[in-house]
C-alpha cells in the first residue's frame, strides 16, 4: 500500500507536466486540486492550503497527546488515579484557543465566499445552462441567440468527431458539442434545471451550482488560460449521472467569433474548423519548440 502510494506521489510531477499540453481534467493519484484556470479557483486553492496549516498541527498535536496520556497514565504504571476534575487554566485554554483559530478561519472562508457571489465586472457573455436527464442544454444569450445540447461522446462516434486521442478526449469526459467561451472574458452562466437537479461543476474554474427545475441559478467566471476543461454533473440525478459530463473550450476572442459566427449556420463545421485552427496554432508552438 505504501510503496503505491509513493509510486503515486513520485508520478505526480510527471502528470501535472503531462497535463499542460492537455485537456484539464481529474487524473490517477491526484492529490491536490485540478490546477487553476481562473482568478478565483486561485483563490480557493490558497484558502485550502492556507486551511491545512491549521488542521495538520491540530491533528499532530492531538495525536500527540492522546499518545501522551496513553502512555503516561496506563494502569499499570498508574495504580491510584488523580481525581482532578477542574483546571481553570486549561480550560480557558482549550476554550479561547478553538475560538481564535475560527476566526481565523472565519474571515477569509467568508472573504472568499462574499468574492464568489460579487463578480468584480460585468459579464461580457451570458451563457444558459439546462441540465437534461442525462446531458446539457447551451444557450449563448448574444444579440443572435445560439443553443445547442452537449452530450457524453459515444466510443463509436470519436471516429467521426475527430476525437480518437484519449489523453485529451478521455473517456467518460469528452462531449460531443463543448462550450466554447473567449479567454480572459467575464462570462455568465445561468443554470436550471429541465427535469430534476443537477448541478453544474467545473473544478480547474472553481465553479459548482446546482440547477434546480423552476429556478435560476447563476454564477461566473472569467478563464485566464485556453484548453480544453472538464467537468461532471455533480448532483445525483439519475441512473445516467456519471454520463453527463460538462466540457469547456477557452479559446482566443478571434476563435471564439469565427466559431459563433460559423455554429449559427453549421455546428459540427464550425467545431472542425476550431479545432483546425487551434491545431494550426500547437503545430506552430512546437516547431518554435
Ligand atoms: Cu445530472
Amino acid at each position: 500500500m505504501m510503496k503505491r502510494i509513493i509510486g503515486g506521489l513520485s508520478a505526480l510531477p510527471v502528470l501535472l507536466s503531462a497535463g499542460v499540453a492537455l485537456a484539464q481534467q481529474p487524473r490517477d493519484w491526484q492529490m491536490t486540486f485540478q490546477p487553476a484556470a481562473t482568478g478565483m479557483m486561485e483563490q480557493i486553492t490558497w484558502f485550502e492550503h492556507y486551511t491545512l496549516w491549521f488542521i495538520v498541527p491540530i491533528t499532530l498535536l492531538v495525536l500527540a497527546l492522546l499518545g501522551y496520556v496513553i502512555l503516561k497514565f496506563r494502569a499499570s504504571v498508574n495504580p491510584t488515579p488523580s481525581r482532578t476534575s477542574h483546571n481553570t487554566l486549561i480550560e480557558v485554554i482549550w476554550t479561547v484557543g478553538p475560538v481564535v483559530i475560527l476566526l481565523f478561519l472565519a474571515v477569509p472562508s467568508f472573504q472568499l465566499l462574499t468574492n464568489q457571489y460579487n463578480p468584480p465586472e460585468e459579464p461580457k457573455l451570458t451563457i444558459k445552462a439546462t441540465g437534461n436527464q442525462w446531458n446539457w442544454d447551451y444557450e449563448y444569450q448574444n444579440q443572435q441567440a445560439l443553443s445547442f445540447n452537449s452530450a457524453i461522446l459515444a466510443d463509436k462516434d470519436r471516429e467521426a468527431a475527430g476525437k480518437t486521442d484519449l489523453a485529451a478526449y478521455p473517456r467518460l469526459l469528452t462531449v460531443d458539442n463543448e462550450l466554447v467561451v473567449p479567454v480572459n472574458t467575464m462570462t455568465r452562466v445561468l443554470v436550471t434545471g429541465a427535469d430534476v437537479i443537477h448541478a453544474f461543476a467545473m473544478p480547474s474554474f472553481g465553479i459548482k451550482v446546482d440547477a434546480v427545475p423552476g429556478r435560476i441559478n447563476e454564477t461566473w467566471f472569467k478563464a485566464q488560460k485556453e484548453g480544453l476543461f472538464y467537468g461532471q454533473c455533480s448532483e445525483l440525478c439519475g441512473k445516467d449521472h456519471a454520463f453527463m459530463p460538462i466540457a469547456i473550450r477557452v479559446v482566443k476572442q478571434e476563435q471564439y467569433d469565427a466559431w459563433l459566427a460559423a455554429a449559427k449556420s453549421d455546428l459540427p463545421g464550425a467545431y472542425k474548423a476550431l479545432s483546425a485552427s487551434i491545431e494550426a496554432e500547437h503545430s506552430v508552438a512546437s516547431a518554435a519548440n
